[in-house]
């Protein structure tokens, strides 16, 4: 690593109040006894875990005017916008580890205040089986993991839409979908409507992981911020079970690697999500071991050639 490679800091946010399915309130731990601290400080990444946020419980309730446990949703939100923006403007790397989805919102709502507060270009990198772009009218859940990207456009209720204090705090064009292979049908509509590009798993079937992360890198300067947003069902149910939305025909062990070793090397990853780990419906950890392999790789683990080198 540069020595001038930012510490990175964990923050647990031990929720799944936007989730479909009980269990990812407990994704923090799993990843820390599947060893994510010692295995980026082995590639000499300084790591801090400054533990986990506090929040409302999972009321476990239907939702009310489309949104399951919404003001839940809001306070565990303020709480990870809080830590992601303090953590930021430290001069440090926020890795969240979720947690349900839903709390991309307050993650990348903080990335956002900070590029825009240090004249910084920002570059969000959705990796998912799932598009996150419902509103409270298209939902078919109410749970708003699966709203985040939307709300984060500017689609959704102003609790969630202004955590930053700036709506919208993305536009469509900072965005990149990876791995996609679930949209619900009004969902699929917005998407088109609002132009999000997408490299669903059609495209990574025909073109190649490779190419697909060319496209999603390009443009990137030495003055972007790349946000990373990893939510776990993301990969083949195949290898990461540990998830409560599977959704077959995802990326497979060596796509997902590609994927991680690609963003590495472009050398602008700024922030980090972890999220949608289920250990409740995991095999012996073995997501949770999986997705540490694979941000291992995100910050440079299987590097045997530099870039440079390689061609
Ligand atoms: N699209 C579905 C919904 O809105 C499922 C979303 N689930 C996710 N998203 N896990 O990543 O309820
Ligand atoms: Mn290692
Ligand atoms: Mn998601
Ligand atoms: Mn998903």
């Amino acid at each position: 690593r540069p020595p001038h490679a930012p510490t990175a800091v964990l923050i647990g946010a031990p929720t799944d109040v936007g989730a479909g399915h009980r269990g990812a309130s407990m994704g923090p731990e799993a990843l820390r006894v599947a060893g994510l601290q010692p295995a980026l400080e082995s590639h000499g990444l300084q790591v801090i875990d400054s533990g986990n946020l506090s929040g409302p419980n999972n009321p476990w309730k239907p939702p009310v005017d489309g949104y399951r446990h919404l003001p839940e949703v809001v306070l565990w939100n303020q709480a990870v916008f809080d830590a992601v923006y303090g953590e930021l403007a430290q001069g440090r790397l926020p890795i969240l580890l979720g947690g349900d989805h839903c709390l991309g919102l307050g993650s990348v709502s903080a990335v956002a205040k900070h590029c825009r507060e240090t004249g910084k270009k920002l570059r969000v990198l959705w990796l998912d089986a799932h598009a996150d772009f419902n509103t409270s009218e298209l939902t078919p859940s109410g749970n708003v993991h699966g709203m985040p990207v939307a709300c984060l456009c500017g689609l959704g209720p102003a609790e969630l839409t202004g955590l930053g204090g700036h709506t919208p705090a993305l536009r469509p064009d900072q965005i990149r979908q990876i791995g996609i292979r679930s949209v619900d049908e009004g969902e699929k509509r917005l998407v088109h409507e609002q132009g999000l590009e997408v490299f669903d798993m059609r495209f990574i079937d025909e073109h190649g992981m490779r190419h697909a992360m060319v496209q999603a890198l390009a443009g990137l300067d030495d003055n972007t911020h790349l946000h990373v947003s990893f939510d776990v069902d993301f990969l083949d149910p195949e290898i990461a079970p540990g998830v409560g939305t599977t959704i077959p025909g995802g990326p497979t062990y060596r796509e997902a690697q590609l994927c991680m070793e690609m963003i590495a090397d472009s050398g602008c990853l700024g922030s980090l999500d972890i999220v949608e780990l289920n250990p409740a419906l995991d095999v012996r950890n073995k997501t949770a071991v999986l997705a540490v392999d694979l941000v291992e790789s995100l910050f440079g683990k299987s590097t045997l050639m530099r870039e440079r080198d390689r061609r």
